[in-house]
């Protein structure tokens, strides 16, 4: 895939010590504002429906290379995030071959009976274990924490830039916001903790809460959808000239992969299927208060043919419900080949609000290498000038063709 001018790779187990996250391709000059990295970790804690896990960590980066005095030097930035759980699976999770002296927490029993929808059996049989604890430790979304830090530089790097990302939930379960409501991006960006569920309208919202409890009650869980929305986004980011530089192409992929999203749209998403083609394209109509023509919706998402055209970006994501449930599926035991109930971990009955801020990491980091694409430089200061003289010849070329209205 394009895209390599910011890269990032993570590593940890959800109850090992630790999860690690390497950024390659920052630029230098960046001032690093931690506490905005903390919070971004802590939003991704949150939301109702979550489960004990969340009780036990909170979640914090400690910066380990790539910064200095506190501005990036252009390096590779190491990030570290402790697992507070750790005490609690030394026994279970060490290193080492045999236990270390004074390895805390319970010896857990394999796993051996797979949850449908989790990586559990695919895995077991790709890598070979018996323990399926060697999947699950790594397929878990606690990975996600990892992304969160990561998204959260990029970020950093398009606030320099007036670029700012948000997202909101619109749909859990069957409980959604009403059909053709359009959030704009103030409404999400507004959205606080007292928002449980990150839902823009408070009633569906308290339903959206009476089902997670429902689900909860019935030993379930529940998915959703959420969307992200990027406003400040300048005109020409990605490419139609190649399939790889199309960044509705790469935004999808950076959505996909987060766990149990199993679909994506760009704008109005699948609905362009069944409108006609009059009422998905969004009309071109002469400039207003800047030199460029204006457009009076936005279905499209901000993408026109891979390309970004300067309106906010809008992304969907559809989370499937998680795949423990407390009133296990139907499953095998792999050590007999017998029916047996799915295993049960500790788990969460609903995590779209959660998603959703793994989301907005995803399409800051996509948003961000793109935008380092065309702008490019090897400090913060280069990108600016770049970006002021882009962005000028725009202007220049455009005005004086018509007389704002
Ligand atoms: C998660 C941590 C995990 C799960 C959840 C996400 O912690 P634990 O397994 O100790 O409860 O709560 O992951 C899953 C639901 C899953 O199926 O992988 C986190 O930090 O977000």
């Amino acid at each position: 895939m394009a895209g390599s001018m910011l890269r990032f790779l993570t590593a940890g187990e959800s109850h090992g010590q630790a999860l690690v996250v390497t950024i390659d391709g920052v630029p230098a000059g960046l001032p690093l504002d931690f506490d905005a990295l903390n919070a971004q970790l802590r939003r991704r804690q949150g939301g109702y429906g979550r489960g004990r896990r969340m009780a036990i960590e909170s979640d914090r980066a400690e910066v380990l290379a790539g910064v200095r005095h506190g501005r990036t030097t252009g390096a590779p930035i190491a990030l570290l995030i402790r697992n507070r759980d750790w005490v609690n699976w030394q026994q279970t999770m060490y290193v080492e071959a045999e236990a270390p002296e004074g390895a805390t927490g319970a010896r857990r029993p394999d796993v051996t009976r797979p949850r449908p929808g989790h990586a559990d059996l695919a895995g077991a049989i790709k890598y070979g274990h018996e323990d399926v604890r060697d999947v699950l430790e790594r397929a878990s979304a606690r990975e996600t924490a990892a992304r969160v830090a990561a998204g959260s530089l990029a970020r950093q790097i398009l606030a320099q830039f007036g670029i700012r990302i948000a997202s909101h939930v619109s749909v859990i379960g069957d409980v959604m916001l009403p059909l053709g409501r359009a959030v704009a991006f103030a409404e999400a960006a507004a959205l606080t903790e007292d928002a449980p569920l990150r839902c823009v309208d408070a009633e569906v919202q308290q339903r959206m809460i009476a089902a997670i409890d429902a689900a909860r009650e019935a030993g379930d869980t529940l998915g959703g959808v959420f969307e992200i929305i990027a406003t400040g986004i300048p005109p020409g980011l990605g490419s139609y000239v190649q399939w790889d530089r199309k960044l509705d192409g790469r935004l999808g992929q950076a959505l996909m992969c987060i766990h149990a999203i199993k679909a994506v749209g760009i704008g109005i998403g699948p609905e362009v299927a069944v409108r006609p083609g009059s009422r998905v394209h969004d009309e071109i109509m002469p400039p207003l208060e800047t030199p460029l023509p204006v457009r009076p919706t936005n279905n499209a998402g901000g993408l026109e043919g891979g390309v970004t055209n300067g309106e906010d970006v809008r992304v969907v994501g559809f989370m499937k419900p998680i795949s423990t449930l407390m009133k296990p599926l139907r499953s095998v035991d792999l050590t007999t080949m017998a029916s047996s109930p799915a295993a049960i971990e500790r788990s969460d009955v609903c995590a779209v609000p959660a998603a959703a801020v793994v989301g907005e990491a995803m399409v800051a980091f996509v948003l961000a290498d793109a935008f380092l694409e065309k702008f490019g430089g090897d400090s913060i200061e280069e990108i600016r000038g770049h970006y002021e003289v882009t962005a000028d010849q725009v202007r220049r070329r455009f005005a004086g063709r018509a007389t704002p209205a």
